[in-house]
Formats: structure tokens, sequence, C-alpha cells
């Protein structure tokens, strides 16, 4: 005769096994019925292999559940972003050329090591300097109105759709983001909103990446 403890403990290894068989026909889209984060690796591999995409490349969240981009890659400081470029005319480059009086002197730190800028000389008292763009480097955003806005790295921020742009900034592995001062390891974004929303990383532009919102 079957116990009603039985009967529980069957009830409860049916829905187990309902919930595993979800799971395994769902592999492409990194969607927990339970949790509200899905986490994508930005990049992995090691030293000598660095990979350049994004696992899972695509996901599907419901409106208000969150994404956690990190960065596996071991033992190598290669930074990736996740950059939302929402419209097409907000596309930033890397490398930022700035106008700089031709007396300002640049000291690399930490003194002596192999670490010089690019300064190219110019006319009129004025040399051009070659820094990296404050836009790609940090995590920033563009508004509808074109306010650009700085976060802190490893920013959590909502994503309402209607950005001209969404950027990461930088990110790292654990510990090697100390490379890179101002730099963090994740980013996380909150979607509240449906749509499909496609992103690269402004470093390596073939690698590229979709969250579909649905709700
Ligand atoms: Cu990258």
């Amino acid at each position: 005769m079957i116990t009603k403890q039985v009967l529980f403990g069957m009830v409860i290894l049916a829905c187990m096994i309902a919930i595993a068989m979800y799971s395994v026909n769902n592999v492409s889209y990194a969607t927990l019925a339970e949790n509200k984060v899905v986490r994508v690796a930005a990049g992995g591999g090691n030293m000598t292999a660095p990979w350049t995409v994004f696992l899972p490349q695509a996901v599907m969240i419901n409106v208000g559940d969150r994404v956690e981009w990190y960065n596996p890659t071991i033992g190598a400081a290669e930074p990736h972003t996740v950059t939302f470029l929402l419209d097409n005319s907000t596309s930033a480059g890397v490398a930022s050329p700035l106008a700089v009086s031709n007396k300002t002197e640049f000291n690399a730190i930490p003194p002596g090591s192999n670490n010089e800028p690019v300064l190219v000389p110019g006319e009129g008292g004025t040399n051009t300097l070659l820094a990296i763009n404050a836009r790609t480097f940090s995590p920033a955003t563009i508004d509808s109105q074109d306010r650009v806005q700085f976060m802190h790295p490893n920013a959590n921020y909502s994503v309402a759709g209607d950005e001209k742009y969404v950027n990461s900034g930088w990110f790292l592995p654990e510990e090697l983001e100390k490379q890179y001062p101002g730099t963090g390891n994740t980013f996380m974004a909150t979607f509240e909103n449906p749509g499909t929303y496609d992103y690269l990383c402004i470093l390596h532009p073939w690698m590229t990446g979709t969250v579909k919102v649905v709700g």
C-alpha cells in the first residue's frame, strides 16, 4: 500500500524531472524560473588562448529580471565591455585624441615602467594626446536627451530601453582589474521593458550578444 509520504515523494520526484527536462530543452536560453538573475560570461579561456565570445550568446528573460556579466578569463587581464548602441549614431571609439598644450608634462606611473603616452606634435602650441575614451573605459550611459552619466565600476543599471548608449566599462577577472585602475569585474542590468537588446564588446566588436526581454 502506498503511504501518503511515498506518494508525496513521487510527486516531488516528478516535479524535479519536469524541471530538469525543461532546463535541458532550454539550453540556448539561460532562463531560470526561480532565479531572476541570469549570468553571462564575457570572454573565457586563458592567457595563451583567451576567448572573445559571450556565453550564452542569447538569453531570454522576463521584464524586471536581471542579467549579470562577468569575466572568467583565467590569468589574463583581457578586458571586455557590454555595450548597447541603442541609437546607431552613438558608437564610441576606444581612443580619445585630446588637444593639449605642448608645455604639458606627462609622467608614466609607475615611474620607470615600460609606458609613455602617445603625443603627436602639432602646430600653434598644441599637441595631440591619445588617451582612452572615458565613455568606453568607464560605465556610462547617454539618455534620450543626450545627457551623459557615468557610474562606478561594477555598475548596476536599469535599462529603460530609450537610452542611446549603455556601456558597462571595461571589466576584468577578479584581481586583474588592478592592472587598469578604475575598472571592475561585473556589470549588472535590469530590463524594465520588453524588447530585443543587442550588444557588443567595444574592444572586440565581433563579440556580440542579445538579451530578449518578454513580459
Ligand atoms: Cu571583449
